[in-house]
This record gives structure tokens, sequence and C-alpha cells, in this order.
């Protein structure tokens, strides 16, 4: 199916003229349909980047959402189909795979508690995937999000371009809603990125974000910096709390939709993921937080930020935190 985007254009006299930019649609498929997975397919769906198939170890639930999903579709009138399954072969042929199994947080665990369990998942899922869709692009989502991107790396044995880990993105998100909210403006008019590992170690910079192009260092005072800074470290605990079952997922799911759309469209914009650094920053062998350009053959290119000693210092010891979690937990 050649799949467009409709894209809403404004014309004069106030009528919206629907006009269709074509991309080759993708094959979307999601493992684990939970908050994150099925959030996500409909973004996914509604955001006409192809067919979904979502997929879960739980029968009849995958098949469920699917259902309710389509039947969203007659009132949206989004064009891809979404489906449900527990069964791999339904998945072959896709061309981005994102993997949300696992266990989420509760409240007073901290991402990397996870570890043991969600690693058991992970090497099974990513054993399937290298089988059933050995040219896809992995995005994965479950945490420990760095380590389990290693994981994902060494499990499928996919090159690093196709293997890349949310969670930039959301932090990013995160940060520029708390400034936002602190200066009355809109998130959208924040600019600011976060690398390092997702976890209490990233590193928000503040050198470099800006409200409305105005640098954000002159718009607050420190104190308050820094409390925004350690608000989003903390931003995931501060929802599951607040939950008490489950962790965040409305803008974790929006943040993997936001790099989806980047690769469809070969947008090659600048976006914070999770990759397998190679020296870049000083940093080798292990998966963290920076720009990548993402494009449909995945990551394009790794941005190296000219970044002040205390942001690269920070980063390189945020590495260090997720190699040693990695180096602790998986004997290769
Ligand atoms: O920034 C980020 N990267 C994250 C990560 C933001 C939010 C959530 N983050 C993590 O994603 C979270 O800590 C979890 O590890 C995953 C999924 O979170 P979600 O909130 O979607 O969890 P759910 O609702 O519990 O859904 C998980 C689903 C559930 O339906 C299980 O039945 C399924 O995963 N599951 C499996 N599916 C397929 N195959 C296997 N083996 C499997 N095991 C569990």
């Amino acid at each position: 199916m050649g799949l467009g985007r409709r894209v809403s254009c404004h014309m004069e006299g106030g009528r919206d003229l629907a006009v269709r930019v074509s991309y080759p649609a993708m094959k979307l498929a999601i493992i684990g349909s939970g908050n994150v997975g099925s959030t996500l397919a409909l973004l996914a769906a509604q955001g006409e980047i192809g067919d979904v198939v979502m997929l879960d170890v739980v029968e009849g639930m995958p098949q469920g959402k699917a259902l309710d999903m389509m039947q969203a579709r007659a009132v949206l009138g989004f064009e891809p189909t979404v489906t449900g399954t527990n069964d791999y072969a339904d998945i072959a042929g896709s061309d981005i795979v994102v993997v949300t199994a696992g266990l989420a947080r509760k409240p007073g665990m901290s991402r990397d508690d996870l570890i043991q369990k969600n690693a058991k998942i992970i090497t099974a899922v990513c054993e399937k995937i290298r089988d059933v869709c050995p040219n896809c692009i992995v995005i994965m989502v479950s945490n420990p999000l760095d380590a389990m991107s290693y994981l994902a790396l060494k499990v499928t044995g996919f090159p690093r371009e196709k293997v890349i880990g949310m969670a930039g993105v959301l932090d990013a998100a995160r940060f520029r809603t708390f400034v936002g909210e602190e200066l009355g403006a809109h998130s959208s008019d924040v600019s600011a990125m976060v690398l390092g590992g997702h976890g209490d170690s990233m590193v928000p910079l503040v050198d470099g974000a800006s409200v409305n192009s105005k640098p954000l260092g002159g718009l607050l005072p420190k104190e308050k910096l820094a409390a925004i800074v350690e608000r989003t470290r903390k931003g995931g605990a501060e929802i599951v709390s607040l939950l008490k079952t489950g962790s965040a997922y409305y803008a974790p799911a929006s943040s993997v939709y936001h790099m989806i759309k980047a690769i469809s469209i070969d947008s090659n914009e600048a976006i914070p993921a999770s990759v397998l650094l190679d020296g870049e920053y000083g940093i080798e062998g292990v998966f963290v937080g920076v720009p990548v350009k993402l494009g449909r053959k995945g990551v394009v290119s790794i941005v190296e930020l000219p970044l002040g000693d205390d942001d690269l210092a920070a980063l390189r010891s945020s590495a260090e935190a997720v190699k040693s979690l990695c180096l602790s937990h998986f004997s290769d």
C-alpha cells in the first residue's frame, strides 16, 4: 500500500485543503501492547506512518486493542490498519520494530531495579526480531533503557545504526515543560537537549537551551534552574508515585512517535537518542543519549555538540554509570 501523509494547508478565506505529501509507508511492529505500546500504536496509525502490528504475550489483549483501534479508525479516518497478535510471523517485513515489552516501575523503584527481569524478556524478544525482521530498525523503550539497548544490539547483532534507544526526546520534553511552566511560555517555544543515560545521571543542558531564542541561563536564577534540572532527572519517578501502578506513557509514546516520524520522512533532524558510541565525546562501547540525525536507514550521523567542560564531564560520568550497570549484569 502506498500511503501518503495528509497535510492541512490553510487557504485564504479560512478553507482547509487536505493535500497529500507522499512517503513510502513503513510497516511498524510494536512488541508489548501495554500502556506505551498501545498509545504509540494509535498515534502512529493516526500519524499515517503505515500499518501497525501490536504483539504481546498476553493472549487476546493485543487483538482486542487492535479491534478497538480499527473502530476508532472508522471515526478518525486514518488509512493504516492496526492488528494484534501473539505470533512473531505476523511482524515479518516490518521496517521498524519498537520494543516496549517488560515490566514498568512501581513506586520507590529505580529504572535499574528492572534489569534482571527485563533482560530475560528483551533477550527472548530480540532473538525473535533478529530471525523474523533481519533488516529492521529497532527502537528500544524498555527500562533500564541504555542497558536494554545494548542488550538488543548484542542479541540481534544488528549494526549500531539500526538499534536506537528512546529517552532523550522524553527527558527533554520534561525539561521543556518545566521551563515553560516557570516562565509562562509554551513548551514548544523552549528548545533544550538532555544527554546521557536515562537515569539519575542524565545531563539536562542549560547551556544551549533557549526560550524563543533567548538563552535560558539569563531568564531564570541559578537555584530555579537547578531545581528544574533535578525535577527533570526525577520526572519519571514523579509520575510513578502519582499513578501508583505503572509509569508514564503519553509523553513516552509521543516521544517514540517523534522518532519514527523523523525516520519515516527521512528528516535528518538532530534528535537526542541512546546509541552505541564509538569514540564520540571520548566515549566508547556504551549506549548513551546524544543528538543523532535520523533517517530511513536509522542513525544517519551522530552530532558532536561543543559541550562545556562540566557538561562533557557529566556526560562521561553518566556513560560510566551505564557501563558499570551493563558490566555487572551482562558477561560480554
Ligand atoms: O523513556 C523510556 N524509555 C521509557 C521506558 C518511558 C516509559 C516506559 N518505559 C519502560 O517501557 C517501562 O519501564 C517498561 O519497561 C516499558 C513498558 O512500559 P509500559 O508502561 O508500556 O508497561 P506495561 O503497560 O506494563 O506494558 C508492558 C507490556 C505488557 O502488556 C506485557 O504483557 C508485555 O509488555 N510483555 C511482553 N510482550 C511480548 N513479549 C514478552 N516476552 C513480554 N513480556 C511482557
